[in-house]
């Protein structure tokens, strides 16, 4: 479906509010934009963007199935039928640059489909079945993924990652697939099945990738590097949309433990997780494939986030001294080397009885050191 960026949708801000625009003294007809009668006022050739860093976009809380637990759900073709008013949420947009556009300091988005969205009140309210929506999810997300790896510190009190505005290009390309490259950084989502963008943890995964890329650059050169990858990428995704969910008051009675509940729906059966924290392999049950071989390491590090509460630790405490640590890990590196660069952390930051439970969770899985 096509529409017009501000038109067709309701704003939150101003509800049932019709008003005349009027212009500004001394700019003369040209800004004089009457929308006596309509939702909202048309683009303004004047004065392009708001000037503001902050805006309202509306998202999934992470994605639909996570805030419902509704497994029956599916695409139905994208549409907005397809969901409920309750899966959304109205959210608070940072770190605009003020065009207008879904441009900031951590994403910009660079769509191939639909008309870019812009607002000169930088308010991006869109349904599923319009573009724009995944545009905005794009944005969002990332920005939210950045938020939350400075929240640990990273950018002040340890090193920045990421420090720059990453490029998000939503596209129509047919496989249900998306992949992040690192040269240059850019995160390409797909529109196979539910659109990739619809889910929050296909969008951090990817941007999973691009956090190992600027940690070590050209991490992933071995299959079992290639395989922590991967499995970063499903724990973070994880780790960031459950933190969003406590920091905004979300719902989410889905399994915790399930990578991408929604975009999965197209392809799994229920409970919808794309891959699994508990599946108990070992590094006897490796086949070669990355996301498969990956689910071995990311079942340690979900098994280590889990014992560290029970140590009265926290996720965050978790999570700093992970991503502290993957600094330490080879591009090329092994499970037993990247693991031993983890224990060496936990020991450093949190003490022994974390580093034992680190050592203890890693051997579960045939990864010794
Ligand atoms: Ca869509
Ligand atoms: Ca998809
Ligand atoms: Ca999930
Ligand atoms: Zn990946």
């Amino acid at each position: 479906m096509t529409s017009s960026p501000e038109s067709p949708t309701p704003d939150p801000l101003r509800p049932h509010r019709r008003w005349r625009r009027l212009a500004p003294a001394g700019l003369g007809a040209l800004a004089v934009i009457a929308t006596l009668g309509l939702g909202a006022p048309s683009a303004q050739a004047v004065k392009p963007g708001s000037g503001a860093s902050t805006g309202t976009g509306q998202v999934f809380m992470v994605n639909p199935v996570q805030s419902s637990n509704d497994q029956t759900l599916t695409d139905q073709r994208d549409a907005d039928s397809a969901v409920l008013p309750s899966d959304y949420a109205l959210v608070q947009l940072r770190n605009l640059d003020g065009s207008g556009y879904l441009r900031g300091q951590w994403a910009t988005v660079e769509s191939a489909t639909g008309t870019p969205a812009f607002s000169r009140t930088n308010t991006f309210v869109y349904t599923r079945s319009q573009d724009q929506f995944e545009q905005v999810m794009g944005y969002f997300w990332i920005n939210q993924a950045q938020e939350y790896l400075q929240s640990l510190g990273f950018g002040s009190t340890l090193p920045g990652i990421v420090q720059q505005s990453f490029p998000v290009k939503i596209d129509q390309y047919g496989g249900d697939n998306s992949y992040q490259t690192d040269k240059p950084y850019r995160v390409r989502l797909g529109k196979g099945g539910v659109d990739d963008a619809e889910d929050a943890e296909v969008i951090v995964h990817e941007y999973g990738h691009a956090v190992h890329a600027s940690q070590v650059p050209g991490f992933g050169s071995s299959v079992e590097a290639g395989s922590i990858g991967e499995a970063w990428g499903d724990y973070f995704a994880v780790s960031v949309g459950l933190a969003a969910d406590a920091q905004y008051g979300w719902p989410h009675p889905a399994e915790d433990a399930c990578p991408m509940d929604w975009d999965s729906t197209s392809y799994t059966r229920a409970p919808h997780c794309i891959r699994r924290f508990d599946t108990n392999m070992t590094v006897h049950d490796t086949t070669g494939e990355v996301h498969h071989d990956g689910q071995i390491w990311s079942q340690a590090l979900w098994e280590i986030r889990l014992g560290y509460a029970g140590l009265g630790l926290t996720t965050a405490d978790w999570d700093t001294t992970l991503i502290a640590s993957q600094f330490d890990y080879a591009p090329d590196t092994t499970f037993a080397a990247a693991a031993r660069a983890t224990w060496a952390k936990s020991l450093e930051r949190d003490g022994a009885a974390a580093a034992s439970l680190v050592r203890a969770r890693f051997e579960a899985r045939g990864i010794a050191f």
